[in-house]
């Protein structure tokens, strides 16, 4: 017989631990590699297993990690797609699984936006817009004077590449003092940078004033190719450059960077919560953005020892 009033508690059903496929870029820059550590280090305080594929910067990585969250039944697929288009065909089969999709830092170029749930990342045309803005300024202390121009995008097709040359240009077109002589993807590497760099530089060489460069990383690897041509990084030729990472905080310190844009990289927590709102049928903003700052190497010293990434 049952003793009256004793009463066991049921164990709490211990809830099935949200399992998230996340189908990263690569690790192409430093920008990157803090990406993923956010990424990580949010699943792990959040109690999700994440499933984690880098797709070596290769698109058909990408869809090839999507269709397999998609056979393990992840319940949450999320992912930076390396480029803007391509995408309709893998995240209808997403849909027709019954799998939320979220995207993180870069943005797809789909005809039907209820392929995915939400965006979270930058707003990479007012990143362009603040690159471009430094150098009105700059160009504003040598009245008279004309600026020649050199860039390096970042991966061709991508949304930073393509909406950061977009902000930049549409911030300086008009302006009589600044010219581009040349743009180039430099893939958002150091060394492809550098690479890329050293054909600007024997092609236009000390008539060269300004970088712009889409990513820290291209940034760096273009110093190295201006001091091996015999030029002061920083002061000969001018650099502006995005993401803010320990490498532009120690060039601008250093006097061969002039100013970086911040890009936060440090999605992983609002992913996380993106996804368990998702889960429990919340309703969630179509687009979550990063709040951002711009650094100058004049403040660089001092903000150092804030810096997260
Ligand atoms: C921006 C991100 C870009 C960084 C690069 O959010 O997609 O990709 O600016 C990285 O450093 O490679």
């Amino acid at each position: 017989f049952l003793m009256a009033g004793a009463f066991t508690t049921l164990p709490a059903l211990a809830a099935k631990p949200l399992v998230i496929g996340f189908s990263q870029v690569g690790a192409e820059s430093e920008w990157r590699t803090a990406n993923t550590v956010s990424i990580k280090a949010a699943a792990k305080q959040a109690g999700v297993t994440l499933k984690f594929a880098d797709a070596q910067q290769r698109q058909e990585n990408q869809v090839k990690a999507i269709r397999s969250f998609i056979a393990q039944k992840v319940d949450v697929i999320a992912f930076s797609p390396v480029v803007e288009s391509g995408w309709d065909t893998v995240l209808r089969e997403a849909k027709a699984a019954k799998i939320p999709v979220i995207l993180t830092d870069r943005d797809v170029n789909v005809a039907d936006k209820s392929l995915y749930v939400t965006l979270i990342g930058s707003d990479f045309v007012e990143e362009g817009r603040k690159a471009g803005r430094w150098l009105v300024d700059y160009a504003k202390k040598q009245p008279g004077k004309t600026l020649n121009i050199v860039e390096l995008q970042g991966t061709v097709g991508s949304a930073p590449a393509i909406d950061r040359k977009a902000g930049f240009d549409e911030v300086i077109k008009g302006n009589p003092q600044l010219k581009v002589l040349r743009t180039q993807t430099g893939e958002f590497t150091r060394a492809k940078g550098k690479e890329v760099m050293e054909a600007f530089l024997k092609a236009h060489g000390r008539s060269i004033n300004v970088l712009f460069a889409h990513n820290d990383d291209m940034a760096i690897g273009a110093i190295q190719a201006i001091e091996e041509a015999g030029l002061k990084p920083g002061k000969d030729i001018a650099i502006v450059s995005i993401d803010g990472v320990r490498g532009a905080f120690e060039a601008m310190i250093a006097g061969k960077l002039n100013v970086s844009v911040e890009c936060s990289p440090l999605l992983g927590p609002q992913l996380m919560q993106a996804a368990k709102d998702v889960v429990a049928g919340k309703p969630i903003a179509k687009r979550i953005v990063t709040e951002e700052r711009v650094f100058p190497a004049e403040i660089a010293a001092k903000e150092f020892p804030n810096r997260k990434y």
